[in-house]
């Protein structure tokens, strides 16, 4: 696959407000916030979209939320609540061609998304 703007914040050629890593996951503020709280959970692994996926990577997708659900619980949110979701290709609203699974906390969320 093409280079990404988030291959690039892996490996800190551009900036990004990185707010959690381990060795297979990198989380940082999506630039053009649509909550109070919006953070990206991206596989540092690279997949395009989800079509990429492949049976070998349900551990490495659970990591994200894994990874998300952490940090929004050690963020406050588990309460009132939050949500996650991944956006694949024209139809779903998909710009960036890095997998990457949205954390949206802070205000009442809208359903259905428009
Ligand atoms: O979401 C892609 C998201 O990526 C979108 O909400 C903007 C965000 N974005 C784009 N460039 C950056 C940089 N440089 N830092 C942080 N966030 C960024 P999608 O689901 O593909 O529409």
């Amino acid at each position: 696959m093409t280079d990404t703007l988030f291959a690039k914040i892996i490996r800190r050629e551009i900036p990004a407000d990185i707010v959690y890593e381990d060795d297979e996951v990198l989380a940082f503020r999506d630039i053009n916030p649509q909550a109070p709280v919006h953070v990206l959970f991206i596989p540092k692994r690279p997949f395009a979209t989800l079509n990429d996926l492949g049976d070998d990577d349900a551990t490495l997708v659970g990591k994200l939320v894994v990874a998300a659900v952490r940090w929004a619980k050690a963020q406050g949110f588990a309460q009132d609540g939050y949500r996650v979701v991944m956006n694949c290709n024209r139809d779903g609203g998909q710009t960036v061609f890095h997998i990457h699974l949205h954390l949206l906390a802070g205000r009442a969320l809208h359903w259905p998304p428009g």
